[in-house]
């Protein structure tokens, strides 16, 4: 359940945030598929409650009315139409899975498939579900449960959300069937909403009902989904991420709270040279690593402090390490502009999703953010996909904010948080010749719209990041983006 099962040659995960399932498909036609993007992480699929009472929030997709696949991104034939064009295209789609609750007790009770259901009953009939397929009796999670009571975290409601109970027979086939139906769709796995309200034997049972991927879906035979799991651990809870990982991928929220302290200046970035788990990191092949999320990057979850599109200088720069390090398996946000933490994504005045626009320079408009396309960070999954799987090194720092590191033969970047320039002869271990630095400009025919290096036969170059720079990042590969 570890491996995400990428085409060749591709990484990178990008959550393509509460957008429609027609948009994703064409995204990995036109820009994905093309730039090497190894997959996305769509919003749930299936029916969730309609929040007009708060005007359709996007959490009101994080309460489920059934398991039929509708909702503000499209229907099943447009699902099951991207999972093709996506697959096609070699860009893989993962689930997120809204299997730890049902919804909660909100004004309105009609669903995106028109389903209705009964809370007080908490009775969900186009499952169906009823009362004796919850945690009972009811009780609710208190802040305090999180440091003291495993049990309460998970067979209690989290924000008053009907807890199902997965050790049930019925709940297991039906979250199975759901599942299951996602994978022969062509899905290459899930992000398990929630997991640490949830048991890990029975997301055990769950996970080893499931089928393996689709082969038609261009799979290898005998393949399992990639299952990562939203555990949030900071360190001392009763409940911790290690209980996870010998089930699947867990996040690794350490990594974007650790990243943003260094890249907003307040942590050296020399200490970045033993990133990993000596930093307290789960293993490598357990973590699912990003900067920041779609609760954190609006102070949900209990979250807050990380890095956004917000404050792009250093969040560019964030992702740039988290991207050109082989540590852990990255995931980005793709964001829509917000002003307030609950409002949901762009909409009309009846509540469909207004498509992202694709202005003339490749950002995106229309009010969605589309971090993946801007160039500093496209520029980096083709970084890492040059790096392959290459080691970290050379790395050289001078003692503060400056750092540079190479990617075996194949990549090398330095970074600059001090308040003076970088102007270095560093070893890039490139072959020699000369690259464009792919974070200040790009290749275009025969020369560099940003800056040009020129390595020499010793592998060497003169790098330069002014502290005033735009970026504060250099990075030249071998790929065709970058070498002249
Ligand atoms: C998650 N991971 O464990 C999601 O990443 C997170 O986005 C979900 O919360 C949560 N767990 C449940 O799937 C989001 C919002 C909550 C929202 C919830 C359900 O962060 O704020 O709660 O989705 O829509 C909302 C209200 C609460 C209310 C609750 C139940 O904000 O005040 O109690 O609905 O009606
Ligand atoms: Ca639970």
């Amino acid at each position: 359940y570890k491996n995400p099962y990428y085409a060749a040659n591709r990484s990178v995960n990008v959550h393509l945030f509460e957008w429609k399932w027609d948009d994703i498909a064409d995204e990995c036609e036109r820009f994905l598929g093309p730039r090497g993007f190894g997959g996305i992480q769509i919003s749930p699929p299936n029916e969730n409650v309609v929040l007009w009472s708060y005007n359709r929030p996007w959490w009101e997709r994080y309460q489920p009315m059934s398991y039929k696949l509708v909702t503000r991104s499209g229907n099943e034939a447009q699902f099951a139409n991207m999972l093709r064009r996506c697959n096609a295209a070699g860009v893989r789609i993962y689930v997120d899975a809204v299997i730890n609750h049902m919804t909660g007790e909100p004004p309105e009770n009609v669903g995106t498939a028109g389903s209705t259901a009964v809370f007080s009953d908490w009775y969900y009939p186009a499952v169906p579900f009823n009362r004796q397929h919850f945690n009972w009796p009811h009780c609710v999670i208190n802040d305090i449960d999180y440091s003291t009571d495993a049990w309460r975290v998970r067979n209690c409601e989290l924000v008053g959300l009907k807890d199902l109970n997965q050790a049930d027979e019925h709940v297991r086939n039906m979250i199975v069937n759901f599942m299951n139906k996602l994978i022969d769709l062509g899905v290459a796995g899930f992000r398990i909403d929630a997991a640490k309200h949830m048991w890990p034997s029975d997301l055990r049972v769950i996970y080893d009902r499931l089928h393996n991927l689709n082969t038609d879906h261009g799979f290898p035979a005998n393949a399992r989904p990639y299952i990562y799991q939203e555990v949030i651990d900071y360190g001392g809870e009763a409940i911790s991420r290690d209980e996870y990982t010998p089930l699947g991928a867990v996040t690794e929220f350490k990594v974007g709270l650790e990243l943003s302290n260094a890249f907003r200046g307040n942590n050296q970035l020399r200490w970045l040279s033993s990133w990993g788990p000596q930093w307290g990191l789960l293993a490598h092949g357990d973590s699912l690593t990003f900067i920041d999320n779609h609760d954190n990057e609006r102070g949900h979850g209990g979250g807050g402090g990380v890095l956004t599109y917000k404050q792009s200088r250093p969040y560019k720069a964030a992702i740039a390490f988290l991207l050109a390090h082989p540590y852990g398996e990255p995931q980005i946000m793709s964001s829509f502009d917000f002003w307030d933490s609950e409002v949901g994504p762009p909409m009309d005045n009846n509540g469909n999703i207004i498509s992202p626009a694709i202005n003339s320079d490749g950002t995106c408009g229309n009010g969605w953010i589309c971090q993946h396309r801007w160039r500093q960070i496209y520029a980096m999954v083709a970084f890492r996909n040059a790096a392959g799987n290459t080691g970290i090194n050379d790395w050289w720092d001078n003692g503060s904010n400056q750092i540079a590191f190479c990617r075996g033969g194949n990549a090398f970047i330095a970074f600059n948080n001090d308040y003076w320039n970088l102007n270095q002869n560093l070893q890039t271990c490139l072959p020699a010749g000369r690259y464009c630095d792919v974070i200040s400009g790009e290749k275009v025919g025969n020369s560099c719209t940003g800056k040009t290096v020129t390595v020499g036969n010793d592998g060497r170059a003169q790098i330069s990041v002014g502290a005033n720079d735009y970026d504060m990042m250099l990075a030249i590969h071998i790929g065709p983006e970058s070498r002249l």
